[in-house]
Parts: C-alpha cells; sequence; structure tokens
C-alpha cells in the first residue's frame, strides 16, 4: 500500500535530457500535459501527492525516482551515476519533502553511485540492477542500508537496458512484467511472469499503485495481459514525450 507519491514537474530544459532513443526531442508543452494526466492517474489512487517545482538546471530532474529509494523504514538519498544528474538529489526541496515523511534517511557516498530506476521492489527485498549508471559501490552500499533497517538487497548483472526497471516491474500478487534481457533470468522464475513482446518492449514499465496498474499508452497486448490477470484497475497514461528521453511511468514518481 502506498499512501504518497512525488512528482517533478518538467522544466523547458527536458528537451536537452539525455537520451538513447531516437524519437526526436520533446515537446515541452506536451510534455506539461501528458504531467497533469499522470497526476490525474495517481490522484484516482488514492494517494497524496506532493508536486516539487521545476529546476531547468537540471534537464532530466522530473525522472525523480532516479533521487532517492523510498522504502516503509527509511529513504536513501542516491548518487545518479550520470554526471549531468549527480547534483539533482541535493535540490533542498527533495530533502525536505523527504523529512516530512521519514525519520531515517541516507546518503550513497562516493564512489558508489546509484540510480534507483535500476531498484525493483518485492516486499522487503530488493534488487539492484548494475548498469552502466549503479555500480558494485552504490549497490553495497544501498544494500547496507536495507540490512540496518531489516530489509536486504541482491544485485543483478544488466548488459543491455538502461535501467533495471526498463525491462522488469513487480506488479504485486507475485506478478512480474518481464522483457528482453530478464526474461531467461531464473532467479525470476519463481514469480507468475508476464512476458512483454519485443514490439512493447515499452511498456514493461508500469506501476502498480494500490491495486491500480498505470500502463503507458500504446501497448494494447500488454494492457490485455494486465487486464485479463483480472486483479487490477488499469488506467493508461500517455508518456510518448518523456519516451523521447528514456523515461517511462516509473521513473516519473517516488512512491511509498
Ligand atoms: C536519463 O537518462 O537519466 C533520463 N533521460 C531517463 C531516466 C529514466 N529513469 C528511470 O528509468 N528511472
Amino acid at each position: 500500500m502506498f499512501t504518497n507519491v512525488v512528482v517533478r514537474v518538467p522544466g523547458k530544459s527536458l528537451a536537452d535530457g539525455l537520451s538513447g532513443a531516437d524519437l526526436g526531442k520533446p515537446n515541452y508543452t506536451n510534455a506539461i500535459v501528458q504531467h497533469e494526466y499522470y497526476i490525474n492517474a495517481l490522484t484516482k489512487t488514492g494517494v497524496n501527492i506532493t508536486v516539487l517545482p521545476p529546476m531547468e538546471e537540471f534537464p532530466d530532474s522530473c525522472f525523480i525516482e532516479d533521487n532517492a529509494l523510498c522504502t516503509p523504514k527509511c529513504a536513501i538519498i542516491s548518487r545518479p551515476g550520470a554526471p549531468t544528474r549527480r547534483k539533482e538529489v541535493q535540490s533542498p526541496d527533495l530533502r525536505a519533502t523527504l523529512e516530512q515523511h521519514y525519520d531515517h534517511i541516507e546518503e550513497i557516498k562516493a564512489p558508489g553511485t546509484i540510480e534507483p530506476g535500476d531498484i525493483m521492489m518485492v516486499g522487503d527485498h530488493f534488487y539492484i540492477g548494475l548498469s552502466a549508471r549503479t555500480n558494485k559501490e552504490g549497490a553495497e552500499q544501498m544494500i547496507g542500508y536495507l540490512e540496518k533497517y531489516g530489509m536486504s538487497g541482491e544485485t543483478v548483472t544488466m548488459k543491455e537496458m538502461l535501467h533495471l526497471k526498463t525491462g522488469v516491474n513487480y506488479l504485486e500478487h507475485n506478478n512480474l512484467l518481464i522483457s528482453g534481457e530478464f526474461k531467461s533470468d531464473p532467479r525470476f522464475d519463481k514469480f507468475n511472469k508476464i512476458e512483454i513482446p519485443e514490439d512493447e518492449g515499452y511498456a514493461a514499465n508500469c506501476i502498480w499503485i494500490n491495486d491500480y496498474v498505470i500502463v503507458p499508452k500504446g501497448y494494447p497486448k500488454t494492457k490485455k495481459a494486465i487486464e485479463d490477470l483480472g486483479q487490477y484497475k488499469v488506467l493508461e497514461c500517455d508518456t510518448s514525450e518523456y519516451k523521447k528521453v528514456d523515461g517511462g511511468l516509473s521513473c516519473l514518481s517516488l512512491r511509498f
């Protein structure tokens, strides 16, 4: 059960966000409309939403998921691996917002790097992808903090995807959306795996919030597969402007 969500409105600089996609630059006006729609969808799930203002100096700062891991027991401020994103986490409004909700706030320190897009929560266990953004030192520090508060973590080797949750996302009830390189990883065999077809790979990044699942708009096979599980209320959200800078539904919020 999540009670809180934090989002950050994109700035006009979103057009300069990091991107490995070949889809052109995001349109700011459309991005704002899609962001408002995202907030509306979140509102339907019954959570309290904190909306933080844009930070023009950081083009990728609307992808606030990468700024902190918010667990039921503590928050851990990250240290992004992308140099242009490293100082996002120093914004006073991020810390102030976390302090409103948490007695315990920890921080990842150099030389560790970690972006929580690489972290998937399954109960009190956390899978941490070792990606181009998250290094072993960052993952080890994170696991140390998780263990300090009675939780656990393990690392997942990755080769292709930007973040772990680019390709694998837990929808509670033992259901796991899984795509690409993770399909053959035996560590995920214990889950009810919903394999995302290659042509809908982007839709592996859906979010579960209180038995709602938000699915990116335009991926009918994935939407149907989730609806067919019969366990969720499914909402669609258009994130096409964010896709242009490698962002998806989970990246756009902290949920706790
Ligand atoms: C980046 O490359 O950092 C951003 N353009 C996209 C971040 C996506 N975040 C996420 O998957 N958690």
